[in-house]
């Protein structure tokens, strides 16, 4: 099969390059950044350094590919009504580059090395290219449709375990503080004692590309974006895990409460989630 190429511009390299860029002066800035943003209260916080990663991204993309539809988490409004519209909006795209500037902004701001950038592209929907990139550890994780995941060019796989119990479950705490936090909390109760053990890792896209590599069995988290997940989805596709909504839907563009594993555990940790009522609703 041929590589995604237009006019002799790879979509994989033109991803790639712009994580790695965008990647390189995120870290750069660490610590130094001078304004930190509060978007609905502090437990939800964006930097100047999401705004300008995103508008650097943005500008490469649009560079090589003038034509292309664009959705970043930082030219899109606060909330869940704001982000469907967006989505909305270029979801019937031909070429619609999705990208999360930084995932785990909390951790950023912290300097806990616990990052990433996220950047995907779907073709008429259908996410054809998945880069993920950790700019601590400087790990760039790769996966093309159809052709496989690389982490620096080793295939990815996902890991073995058949069971919970023998799994290492990984979720997010929602920055919804009313419904949500408690809805999650029941499903971590719900779990833990079902697994060997839970982690919080605070980027959801790097908790996926976790699920990818096999570092972990599986994630779930609730109310999350476009922006999040798209990239990691097609890494833990082409790693040969699964990935739905807590509903057990497979995934499409509009998921925003997922369940993403190996495969093997899948079904297992959907219905314990289901048993918590952990379904999620949109905030
Ligand atoms: P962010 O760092 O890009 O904002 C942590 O549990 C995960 O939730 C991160 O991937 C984080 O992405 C995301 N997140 C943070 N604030 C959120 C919000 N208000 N709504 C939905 N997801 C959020
Ligand atoms: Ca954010
Ligand atoms: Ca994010
Ligand atoms: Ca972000």
């Amino acid at each position: 099969q041929e590589p995604y190429i237009v006019s002799s511009k790879s979509f994989t390299a033109v991803a790639i390059n712009c994580a790695a860029k965008a990647g390189e002066w995120i870290k750069s800035k660490l610590g130094s950044y001078e304004k930190l943003d509060i978007k609905v209260s502090t437990h939800d916080l964006v930097t100047e350094v999401d705004k300008g990663a995103e508008k650097l991204i943005r500008r490469l993309i649009l560079t090589h590919f003038p034509d292309h539809a664009f959705l970043g988490e930082e030219s899109t409004g606060i909330g869940a009504a704001a982000a469907a519209s967006a989505l909305h909006d270029v979801e019937e795209s031909e070429y619609l580059w999705i990208v999360d500037p930084i995932d785990g902004t909390t951790n950023y701001v912290h300097g806990l090395p616990l990052y990433s950038v996220s950047i995907a592209l779907a073709h008429k929907g259908e996410i054809i290219v998945g880069v993920i990139y950790d700019p601590s550890r400087d790990e760039l994780y790769v996966a093309e449709k159809g052709k496989g995941a690389y982490v620096h060019g080793v295939p990815m796989k996902v890991s073995k375990e058949q069971k919970l119990e023998d799994s290492l479950i990984a979720t997010g705490f929602p920055t919804e503080q009313t419904v949500l936090l408690p809805l999650n909390l029941a499903g971590i109760q719900a779990v833990a004692p079902r697994v060997r053990n839970i982690r919080t890792i605070g980027s959801a896209a790097l908790s996926l590309a976790y699920v990818a590599t096999g570092r972990l069995s599986g994630f779930w988290e609730l109310n999350l974006n476009a922006w999040d997940l798209a990239a990691g989805m097609l890494l833990i596709q082409e790693s040969g895990g699964r990935v739905t909504d807590t509903a057990g839907n497979p995934y499409h563009l509009g998921v925003r409460n997922v369940i993403a594993t190996n495969g093997h555990i899948h079904d297992e940790l959907h219905t314990v989630l289901e048993q918590a009522n952990v379904t999620g609703m949109d905030l």
